[in-house]
This record gives structure tokens, sequence and C-alpha cells, in this order.
């Protein structure tokens, strides 16, 4: 069996067969589909990933590295450490030699060292050196506090603070008022939501939009829509079928949630969508919908008493019987709502990739309202796709 004159690798094949579950077991093995790395698409779009991912010690190398650079506002290697994991993530075999990613694209020279020092060392001394490195380490504990980006923890680095702790006890510093509910609510944020705690707010968010548009589709998107077990947060599409729109809507349910004491933080974007102006050329921003970014009060099954053996523990537990928890709310016009979906599910690597699979394989511009024929569009020839 050959491909571009290249044999294919037949303990790669075998590996497949090991690893598929799904193929019946009296199929012989020259049967089975070949991995042909040639044929493996530089687009996340074009390719097959599950939530299985073989090289994990790759995949979380990469994105330290692709972290870091992006710290370093380096967005040229911080793409080309995200499509490698990409890439990697989608592999049906984990990689031990190097004559397993031969052929395959998204693989530079970078990356293809890390690669090396992982199969021979079983780590990276470059990722290591940036997981030790002081600046990584103080702009990841400062980017995972909401509303904290990488031009805020530059400041602080610069200021000389180091850690979260540091930023909360410096009372001279300005915060906006979403870093406050990010550092007021920190632990609970930081700490990832489960799948059964978005089941939970799943319900709530559907009862509440439900009592005002009886009809309404609210869809969980983002990391729990693709099968993820856990997220840093949870994000809800809302739409209405049908010609009835509400544009209180998002200001009903908010003001709800304000009444029963739920909310905890609440920042509304209002929507910025102009017909006429799209596809719109402004890329900073992912859409123009009308959204909001809230902190939400779970309320847990509180812990049972009996295992508290001092009034003390008895009290921290009727202290908090909650976890605050950040959920996304993106209300869309019935039309635009594929657009949206296909937008809000991500992964941010299959968006970025199929808004540049459509620009360049199909000279089409998709962004999150609709898919338009660039070459039927006039002045729109300056459009930007990353
Ligand atoms: N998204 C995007 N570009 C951005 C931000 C988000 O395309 N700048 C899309 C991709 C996923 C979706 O929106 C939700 O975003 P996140 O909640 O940040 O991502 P997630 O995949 O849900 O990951 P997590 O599990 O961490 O929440
Ligand atoms: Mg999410």
């Amino acid at each position: 069996c050959m491909e571009a004159g290249r044999p294919v690798d037949s303990e790669v094949k075998y590996r497949l067969m090991e690893q598929s579950q799904s193929l019946p077991l009296n199929m012989p093995a020259l049967e089975m589909p070949a991995f042909i790395a040639t044929k493996v698409s530089q687009y996340s779009c074009q390719r097959k990933t599950t939530l299985n991912n073989y090289n994990k010690k790759f995949t979380d190398a990469f994105e330290v590295m692709a972290e870091n650079y992006e710290f370093k506002e380096n967005e040229i290697f911080c793409l080309e450490f995200l499509r490698a994991a990409s890439l990697l993530k989608s592999l049906p075999f984990s990689v031990t030699r190097m004559k397993d990613i031969q052929g395959l694209p998204c693989v530079g020279d970078q990356v293809r060292d890390i690669i090396e020092e992982i199969i021979e060392e079983g780590e990276s001394s470059r990722v290591n050196e940036v997981l030790n490195d002081e600046r990584y380490k103080a702009f990841k504990q400062f980017t995972s506090v909401f509303g904290v980006g990488v031009k805020t923890s530059e400041k602080w680095y610069r200021m000389g603070l180091r850690t979260v702790e540091e930023v909360k006890a410096d009372k001279t510093l300005k915060l906006s008022k979403m870093q406050k509910a990010g550092l007021l609510y920190y632990e609970d944020l930081v700490s990832c939501v489960s799948k059964a705690e978005a089941d939970a707010v799943s319900l709530i968010v559907k009862n509440t939009v439900c009592t005002f548009l009886p009809d309404a589709l609210v869809t969980i998107t983002g990391g729990f829509r693709r099968g993820k077990n856990i997220g840093h947060d949870i994000d809800f599409l809302i739409t209405n079928p049908g010609p009835r729109e509400d544009d209180e809507l998002l200001h009903k349910v908010i003001d709800l949630w304000k009444k029963q004491g739920l909310l905890l933080y609440c920042d509304i974007i209002e929507s910025t969508f102009v017909k006429e102006q799209l596809p719109s050329r402004k890329v900073d921003a992912m859409d123009h919908f009308q959204k909001c970014f809230a902190i939400l009060k779970l309320y847990q099954p509180r812990v049972d008493n009996s295992t508290c053996n001092t009034s003390e523990q008895l009290e921290m537990a009727e202290v908090k019987d909650w976890k605050a928890i950040r959920v996304d709310l993106v209300i869309t016009p019935f039309e635009q709502y594929p657009y949206a979906l296909l937008g809000w599910t991500g992964s941010r690597q299959f968006g970025r990739d199929l808004r540049r699979y459509a620009a360049h394989e199909r000279k089409m511009i998709l962004d999150n309202h609709g898919l338009y024929d660039r070459r039927k569009l006039i002045n729109h020839f300056e459009y930007i796709v990353q």
C-alpha cells in the first residue's frame, strides 16, 4: 500500500486496529482504513477529533508553550503551538517515534524539537524552563482571575506583584468591577465547573428564560456541548423560534435572578449588530450579539451535619452552601442561530480553522452571524482572517 511514494506504516495500522473498538472482530487487518499522514488536513475542521487524546503529554507541552507566547503577545508562535496541539489531538494513535509524525502538517521545527525531546527524555527542557519561569508563573495566576488579561498581568508584574494573594492584599490597585468580582469569588471560579453543575445551571437558565418566553430555545454551548466533563464556565445560546423577538428578555432574566438573590455579578453587553454592515470587519470581538457575562450563585446540597465533629465545622458548613459559577448568556435572532451555535460551540481552534478554510479554500467569509460569498460582496477585500 503506497501513498505519495511512502509506504504506510504497518505498525501504525496495527495500533489503529488495537484501538478501534467499533470494528467487527473478524475484520482482517488489511481491510483496516490505513492512516496516511500526508492526507491529514492542516484545517482542524477537516479532521475528525474525539475527546480521546492519545498524545496528552505532547499536547499539554504545546499548550504551555502557546500560553507563554500568548503572554508575550507573540501571536504567530502561539498559533503554531495551538495548531500542533490540535493536530496531535486528532491522531488515532500515540506518537512514540519521530517516524510517526513524518508527513504531517502543522509540525514545524520548534514543535518537532519538543516532540523529539519528549520521546527521548520523557519531558521537554524548554517546556520545563517555561513552567519554572517567574513571569510565566505570575501571568498564569493573574490571567486565571476573571476580568484579567495579558495587559493587566503585565502591569501587575511590572509593579512587582507575583501571586493572586499579593494582588488581593494590595489595596492601592485600581480594579474594574469585573476584576473585583473575579478576586472575590476566585477560589470558586478557579475550581472547574463539573458536568453536574452545568446541568444544574442549565435547568435554572431554561426555567427562568421560559417564564418569559415559553417557546425559547436554550442551548448549552462551549466545551460542554463538545462533550467535555469540566469547563471554566458554562455558555448558553438563547433564541426564540418564530417571529416574536424580545429585546428585553436578557434584562428580565437578570432582574429575576437579582430578586432571587442568585446573581453575584453581571455585565450586559448590548447588541452592536447592524444588518447592513455584515460581515463585520471588526475582528477583535467575536460577534455583535447581545450577551451577558455573569457569575451565578449555585446552591449545592448541604454538607451532611453528622460528619461535622466540632461546632466550628458545623458553622462553616452552614456559612457556604453555594458555589460561584461563571455563566455566559448569548441572545441571537433565530435566523442567525445556526452560525452562532457553530461559533459558540468551539473549540477556538476549530472556529479559527473553519474561518480560515472558508476564506482560503472556499472564498467565503464565515462569522457568528452568517456565511458570505466573497465574490458577491463588494468592499470587503480587506477582511482579515487569521
Ligand atoms: N470562542 C471563540 N473565540 C473567543 C472566545 C470564545 O471562538 N475569543 C468560542 C469558542 C468556544 C466558545 O466560544 C466558548 O468559549 P469558552 O467558554 O472560552 O471556551 P470553552 O471551549 O467552553 O472552554 P471552557 O471549558 O474552558 O469553558
Ligand atoms: Mg466555556
